[in-house]
């Protein structure tokens, strides 16, 4: 029977038949999780015949393939991407009003697969949605955790986190390949001997072997065949390797690979977990690759032509040691050549100058889990060691060592053995070079380059903001939805009155969903009409949560203290989770529940200022929270924020960007001009000036300015807590450790900037126009066109052709 259900009737017939089928029950019987769980299969099902010829195409044109290497894809939900994506959002969603159903309902009974931290898992996922898209065969490599990043609750005023089930009711787009199973082995220890031929071989005799299984989930691309494939592995026991004096700890042991998504993005732990869960997608996916290309060619000399591997950071970073592993151990090549396939193939993607988020590993502890990789790694280092005093380069070796002082510097490793580095915006890449790689780039200069990051405007415009959608076709057509740059045609309306009015009106519908979901979850009640101010991301210290609300606390103040200064109605919002571990972040969490409790309350001014921080930010949040935005918080130090991408998101929704020059800010300030945005605070040159001349000192602002010293004062005098130590570890990071992020450094720069929003928004005709340059100009921030530049220029990916 075919899979197809173009129209609404056979839709119908097939659904009703298939769930009382599958439970034995009348359709009126059954409950929506049942209904969903089978219309999420008859979709997959669906796309099974675009998955088929797109595998078929791919070998029968040997079409060139890129693997994207994650330890993270944050894929949020995908029923309505999917239904969008394959043009069968009506048929469905008015199938289901036939037989009494909301297709919102069936939506809401997906959980989000909160396979990721943030910026780097999202950005993954984005790209995932652009690869399908422009017919690139490019596919995903990752984990297949069964637990999520945790669940965010406020309880108390403090981050509290429960584990994240998200497939408690199974995973309907997901397909179980037990036949593709790979064998992974740790620990233990390695023979070399020489054969009559005087080659050495090795003989790995390890102490540990888990199977890798493969879940594959088809990436539909929007409107057309190509459909990739996200591929997740799960640890599973291999019976051969069981040992039945220690059978529970062996169990244990394949268990804990998949458990969870490591919830810290700001240190880079030396967990021996952590590099388990490393090697074993790594070592999956490359023997998969390998499998799969030998299928279709008789050699392996090819695959820098036929396989691009892409690292997102350098958590897949042991694909390079491994490849070169089973390129020699297994396929008996000798090392240049290996060496040249490798390279030729991997290329390596930065996305933090962090140096507490930048791995290395402690070579203990990669000796002991991996003592072949290991070796490998220790002999990569010995040859980079000899071309760099061939090069005459000794005396920076310090620098750019991969092994040094008992560690393995995971990005130099990556370096080393890539034939691209970029950065994810044009500062970002700037700093690599001239800074934090600069004496890489003066060896490798060919290899580094730029790729500004990009949102798939599918998710995050057509479907996440419908209004906005509908309006934009109205104005200028669609063709925005295939080439994301046409939003430009928007320009010829900017001075539209009428045009400014109904942008206007649809922002307040947005706005109007988001006060509804606050009321529904949280029970507070926020003005419409207020200006939403919105900062969504991570909570770290570089990304200057507390700026923002070190900034409200002084609104208040003021309020209390001058009768006549009122400011024009406002509401914060906030969104951001903590990892478990960052003390500091959970205390900057703390506080700003804390000032929401007493300004929400307090009856003089909660009619100019509210704070509302919602809790659990997630895909699925971000989808209802972005596009209600009026101001996009994007406050960095400069310097710190690789690029950032909620910034691009807000923007496309037609926020203002109250920003610092920092990241991909810098970028979206010139495609709107300085007018339509607005930027404040300290530039990366002068931080590097204040570190170089070691001549910031924190005390100098709080002496000196009124409004630092009542905001710091009252983190300590019972203003916000009763409990005057309750924010001692805020005060102290600032005050006695020199506010390492500059917080007060800018902070008269960020009220003034603020109060600047405040003017811009009172002229409703200039504020509409500014809006709608915003939105003209994000077509740049689509991923398509990061994509495009990914496959030009690194990959050297065409598209699949399904002609014969
Ligand atoms: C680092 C670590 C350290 C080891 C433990 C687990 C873990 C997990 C994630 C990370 C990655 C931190 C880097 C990151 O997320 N960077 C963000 O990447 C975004 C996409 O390029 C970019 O927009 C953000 O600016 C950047 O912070």
């Amino acid at each position: 029977m075919s899979n197809r259900f173009d129209s609404k009737e056979v839709f119908k017939e097939r659904f009703k038949l298939e769930v009382s089928e599958m439970y034995g029950r009348n359709f009126e019987e059954t409950s929506s999780i049942e209904r969903y769980q089978v219309l999420g299969h008859m979709i997959r099902d669906y796309v099974g015949i675009n998955w088929r010829e797109t595998k078929n195409a791919i070998k029968k044109k040997e079409t060139k393939q890129l693997y994207y290497f994650s330890m993270e894809f944050l894929m949020g939900r995908l029923f309505t991407n999917n239904l969008m994506n394959l043009g069968l959002y009506d048929v469905v969603k008015e199938g289901l009003e036939d037989l009494g159903m909301d297709i919102n309902e069936m939506e809401e009974m997906e959980s989000d697969a909160g396979l990721g931290n943030g910026g780097l898992g999202r950005l993954a996922a984005c790209f995932m949605d652009s690869l399908a898209s422009l017919n690139l065969a490019g596919h995903g490599n990752c984990i297949r955790y069964r637990y999520g990043l945790f669940k965010q609750k406020i309880e108390n005023k403090r981050q509290v986190e429960l584990p994240d089930c998200w497939l408690k009711y199974g995973n309907v787009w997901e397909v179980w390949k037990p036949q593709h199973s790979v064998e992974v082995k740790f620990g233990g220890s390695v023979d070399l001997y020489m054969d009559h031929m005087g080659k050495f071989h090795t003989n790995h005799n390890p102490d540990f072997v888990v199977r890798a299984v493969p879940y594959d989930e088809p990436i539909v691309g929007y409107h057309t065949k190509t459909t990739n494939t996200l591929r997740l592995w799960d640890a599973e026991i291999d019976e051969a390797s069981v040992n039945s004096g220690q059978l529970n700890k062996y169990l244990n042991d394949v268990m804990a690979i998949t458990a969870n998504v490591y919830p810290d993005d700001s240190t880079a732990e030396g967990k021996k977990l952590r590099l388990k869960q490393e090697y074993f997608f790594v070592c999956a996916g490359i023997d998969q690759i390998i499998r799969s290309h030998l299928q279709v060619y008789p050699t392996l000399d090819n695959l820098p032509e036929k396989v691009a591997i892409q690292l997102n950071d350098t958590h897949p970073v042991l694909v390079i040691p491994e490849l070169m592993r089973v390129l020699m151990d297994d396929y008996n090549y000798e090392w240049d050549d290996a060496w040249r396939i490798v390279t030729g193939t991997v290329a390596y993607t930065n996305h933090t100058v962090m140096a507490e988020a930048l791995e290395k590993w402690p070579q203990d502890t990669v000796r002991s889990l991996l003592p072949r990789i290991n070796m490998i790694i220790e002999e990569i280092n010995r040859r980079f060691q000899f071309e760099v005093d061939h090069k005459g380069l000794l005396h920076i070796w310090n620098n750019v060592a991969i092994i040094k002082e008992g560690q393995v510097h995971m990005a130099h490793l990556a370096i080393v053995g890539s034939h691209s580095v970029n950065g994810v915006a044009k500062l970002h890449s700037q700093i690599l070079v001239d800074d934090v790689m600069k004496e890489f780039a003066v060896l490798y200069p060919e290899r580094f380059n730029n790729k500004t990051n990009g949102i798939t405007h599918r998710r995050w415009l057509l479907y996440s903001n419908p209004q906005l959608t509908s309006l934009l076709e109205d104005t200028i057509g669609d063709s925005f939805k295939t080439n994301p740059e046409d939003l430009e045609k928007l320009m010829d309306y900017v001075d539209d009155p009428i045009i400014q009015n109904r942008f206007m009106e649809v922002k307040h519908q947005r706005k109007q969903i988001l006060a509804d979901y606050v009321k529904k979850t949280l029970d507070i009640d926020v003005d419409v009409n207020s200006i939403f101010d919105c900062q969504a991301k991570r909570l770290h210290a570089y990304k200057r949560q507390l700026l923002n609300i070190f900034c409200v606390m002084h609104l208040y103040f003021r309020m209390k203290s001058e009768p006549n200064f009122r400011i024009y109605p406002r509401t914060f919002f906030f969104s951001a989770k903590a990892a478990p571990s960052y003390e500091l972040a959970k205390e900057i969490i703390k506080l700003i529940n804390f000032v929401a409790e007493k300004v929400n309350n307090d009856p003089e001014t909660n009619s100019f200022l509210k704070v509302v921080f919602i809790p659990n930010y997630s895909v699925s949040v971000a989808e209802i929270l972005l596009n209600a935005a009026d101001v996009s918080e994007q406050i960095s130090t400069a310097g710190k924020e690789a690029s950032g991408t909620g910034n691009m998101k807000y923007m496309m929704n037609g926020a203002l960007t109250l920003g610092t020059l920092d990241g991909a800010n810098v970028e979206i300030v010139e495609r709107v001009g300085q007018e339509n945005a607005q930027i404040f605070g300290l530039h990366v040159e002068d931080i590097n000036e204040l570190k170089h001349q070691n001549s910031y000192n924190v005390w100098d602002f709080y002496n000196s300015n009124y409004n630092v010293r009542r905001i710091v004062d009252s983190l300590a005098n019972g203003t916000w807590s009763s409990n005057h130590d309750e924010f001692r570890l805020i005060y102290n990071d600032l005050m006695l450790r020199n506010d390492e992020f500059f917080v007060l450094a800018d902070f008269d720069s960020y009220v003034y900037a603020q109060s600047q929003v405040e003017q811009r928004y009172r002229d409703r005709g200039r504020w509409a126009r500014t809006m709608l340059i915003n939105i003209a100009k994000s077509g740049y921030f689509s991923s398509d066109r990061t994509i495009k530049e990914y496959a030009d220029e690194i990959w050297h990916l065409t598209p699949i052709s399904f002609e014969d």
